[in-house]
Parts: C-alpha cells; structure tokens; sequence
C-alpha cells in the first residue's frame, strides 16, 4: 500500500501562495498511485492542490462534509478516484456545485471496469466528467484547463504545454521515419 507523503501540494515558483484550487480526493490511500499523477500535473502548471483520503463509504459523513465546503474553501475544481463500488466521484458532485472530474481506479478482480462503469453512468443533472480508467494525469489537466477559462496566463501556460507535446510526437514521427524508413514500401 503507497504512502502518501504531503497532504498539500505547493508548486516551486517564487508566486505567493494561494489557497488549493484543486482539491484532490480518493477512497483509499491505495489510490494514490493513480491520483498522483493528477497531482504533479497541477503543480507542473504551478496550480496547488489539497489531497485528502474520503470514502463514500467508510467515512460518508467526513465526505458530506468535504462537499458541502470545498468551495467555501476556494478550491475550484474536484478530481475524485475511486476503484470498485466507486460511488466517490458521483456523491460529491451530487453535493457540491463544483466541477467535478471522476478517475476510475483500476482494480484487481475487474481492471476498473466496474470503476469506470461506476463513475461514468451519471443520471442527467448530475455531471461527473470522467476520464479513463488509471487517467490521472489528464484528470489534472482537465482540472487546469477548466482553471483556464478564467486566467489568461494560465491559458498561455497551457498552449506552452501543447506546443511542447506536439513538438516531442514530431520528434517521435522524424525517429520512427529514420528506423523503420521505407521498408515496408512495395
Ligand atoms: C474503494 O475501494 C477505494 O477507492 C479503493 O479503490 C478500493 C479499495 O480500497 P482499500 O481496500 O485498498 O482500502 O473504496
């Protein structure tokens, strides 16, 4: 079972620190492997996040709590991961009127796909946006691309980010080009 070694995530900038925007919520500490990634995708766009361990079902009140005053506490966006029964994602956005994103944890007896089916067969009014099963990292970049509707730097950021990601796929093209050649040319 991970450790989960800070309860807050700070981004390394010389900025002044805000209060998290990202709030990060799981139901075990066994899925923070999978959360993590969403984490360090908040802070690589120096977005601080707050992580938390809230179970639907062994701590529900704690998680009625959580809901109830996220956005009190200016946190903006909500990622939640939960394996299994994963009731986690939808019960929050049923309490809250936050974003919430959901990412279905892989689990051992059915490989997240009752995770998944879990958190993504929301009834109308009630919107969880889920992402793939074990997708943490995009879960945090959805959760700054909804940040970017209102922050123009962040925005700036953001393309930064895509104008990297396709430069590395170019890259990958020049280098499967260069190896593979045209070998399979008839
Ligand atoms: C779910 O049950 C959690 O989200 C986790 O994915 C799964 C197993 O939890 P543990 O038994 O590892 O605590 O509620």
């Amino acid at each position: 079972m991970s450790q989960m070694k800070y309860k807050t995530l700070t981004p390394k900038s010389d900025e002044p620190s805000c209060p998290p925007q990202v709030g990060i919520i799981m139901g075990s500490d066994s899925d923070w492997p999978t959360l993590k990634p969403a984490a360090e995708a908040c802070t690589e766009f120096g977005i601080a996040c707050d992580v938390r361990v809230v179970s639907a079902h062994r701590t529900p009140l704690d998680m009625v709590r959580y809901a109830r005053t996220a956005h009190k506490r200016e946190v903006r966006v909500i990622i939640a991961g939960a394996g299994g029964a994963a009731h986690l994602p939808g019960m929050i956005a049923s309490l809250t009127p936050l974003p919430v994103i959901g990412v279905p944890v892989e689990s051992k007896s059915l490989q997240g796909l009752d995770s998944l089916l879990s958190i993504v067969q929301m009834p109308a009014g009630v919107p969880v946006a889920t992402v793939a099963i074990g997708g943490g990292r995009n879960a945090g970049l959805l959760a700054v691309r909804i940040l970017c509707a209102n922050d123009r730097s962040l925005r700036l950021r953001m393309a930064a980010f895509q104008t990297r990601l396709a430069h590395e796929s170019r890259g990958k093209d020049r280098k499967l080009r260069t190896e593979v050649g045209n070998k399979f040319q008839f």
